[in-house]
């Protein structure tokens, strides 16, 4: 077993060349601007137009992901209903539901993508549901069409979290607004990781944020990106995001302060240059781990990930992966994460939901997610698997 002489985290940012990120900040200190919709943010905004195949008209950027949902959930008007959504993702999804006084309902998963299940979401459905929030957790893509079936049989908006999928990209054919908005077909990635002519999973549904936290295989040091269907939003979303201030003299609501800063935009700029470089990286990394784990039956690598964000494995039960978690620590300076572990259900603040997904409860206890970013070296992901391998033994 491998115990390598520095800790290996679980990720690391990918950080641009210095001399490249020193032109941009030379830019910045000329304009003599640094934040409230700088001509850097401008620029990002119509890089991520081009990659995503989104009009700018159906963007907006924003300095966090949290705070992208929190106000994206309002202007959709979920103040005060309910909304179903799954307990196997990051706080920050249903956080951002409760700030804005949105009550989240828990359902069940799919046993295989990990992803809020249309079918136990259908069976949670009120009168008094405004929304469904499905997580494409890890970049495993949701059942779209379920999702928007139920959008369109009850009038309920459909919002993705989509913080860990940004690079994925899905058949045109299926997307819910085809050529009609005059988007571009742009490169992305199949189920088996090749290149192919698709379109952003940006586009599903009434809305969709990316996170471009820096625990992201694409960051802007932090930062928030919401993508939606209907432009008409875009105006309330930008006022929302700078207090809801216009001008001088007026407020016409509650707003915050949400904006993405000129750094954090130029960050986003360069990263954005080498996504297809750091997008085919994490694939290699995820084929190293798949080959080495490919005769062991006691370690199930989760094949869903477009993007590769992230590396989960299944254990056979809660011990061996509690086991795993510590002895990878212990014993090798191993840094992984058991992401997302406890639910949601079983934090606190949304107690009122536990013991009704056991799916979810299930595949909790029993994954963990393996280091995996831009420049890990390949023998040392094939160390770190053949660890696991020994551990489970
Ligand atoms: N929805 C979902 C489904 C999400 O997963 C998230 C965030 C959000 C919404 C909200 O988006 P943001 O508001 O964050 O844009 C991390 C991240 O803080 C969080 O962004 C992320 N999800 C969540 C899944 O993971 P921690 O507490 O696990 O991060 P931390 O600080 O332990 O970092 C993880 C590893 O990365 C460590 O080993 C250290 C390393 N690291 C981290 C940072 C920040 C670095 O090497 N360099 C760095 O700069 O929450």
């Amino acid at each position: 077993m491998k115990r390598f002489a520095k800790p290996i985290l679980v990720t690391r940012p990918y950080l641009p060349p210095l001399d490249e990120f020193k032109k941009g900040l030379e830019e910045i200190w000329a304009n003599q601007w640094l934040t409230n919709n700088g001509p850097m943010l401008q620029k990002f905004q119509k890089e991520l137009s081009r990659y995503l195949g989104v009009p700018e008209t159906n963007l907006a950027l924003f300095n966090n992901g949290t705070l992208a949902l929190e106000l994206g959930y309002y202007a959709m008007g979920l103040s005060g209903g309910e909304v179903i959504t799954t307990p196997f993702t990051f706080v920050a999804t249903s956080h951002a539901l409760k700030r804005i006084g949105a009550n989240p309902v828990f359902a069940d998963i799919d046993p295989e993508t990990m992803c809020l299940s249309p079918e136990a979401a259908e069976k949670l459905i009120t009168p008094r549901t405004k929304a469904i929030v499905p997580v494409h957790v890890y970049g495993n893509v949701c059942d779209v069409e379920g999702f928007e079936r139920l959008g369109e049989k009850y009038g309920v908006k459909i919002i993705y979290d989509a913080a860990h999928a940004f690079g994925v990209f899905i058949n045109a054919e299926k997307q819910r607004r085809g050529d009609a908005e005059g988007d571009k077909v742009v490169r992305g990635r199949g189920e088996d990781g090749s290149s192919v002519e698709k379109k952003s999973i940006g586009c599903c549904g009434d809305m969709s944020m990316f996170s471009f936290h820096p625990t992201k295989l694409f960051h802007s040091c932090e930062g928030g990106l919401l993508v939606f269907k209907d432009a008409a939003i875009q105006e309330k979303l930008f006022e929302l995001r700078n207090f809801a201030i216009h001008g001088e003299l007026s407020c016409t609501d509650v707003g915050s302060n949400a904006k993405m800063n000129e750094l954090q935009a130029l960050m986003g700029l360069e990263c954005l240059k080498k996504i297809d470089e750091l997008l085919d990286y994490r694939q290699k990394i995820y084929n190293a781990y798949a080959e080495v784990f490919a005769d062991c039956q006691d370690v199930k690598v989760v094949p869903y990930s477009r993007n590769r964000a992230y590396v989960p494995v299944l254990f056979k039960d809660f011990a061996t992966r509690e086991r795993v978690y510590t002895e990878l620590k212990e014993k090798c300076n191993v840094f992984s994460r058991r992401y997302f572990y406890p639910l949601l259900t079983d934090f606190a603040p949304y107690a009122y939901g536990s013991g009704n997904c056991p799916v979810a409860d299930n595949l909790a206890s029993r994954v963990l997610t393996l280091p995996t970013y831009y420049g890990l070296p390949i023998e040392d992901v094939k160390a770190i698997a053949e660890s696991v391998k020994e551990i489970v033994a």
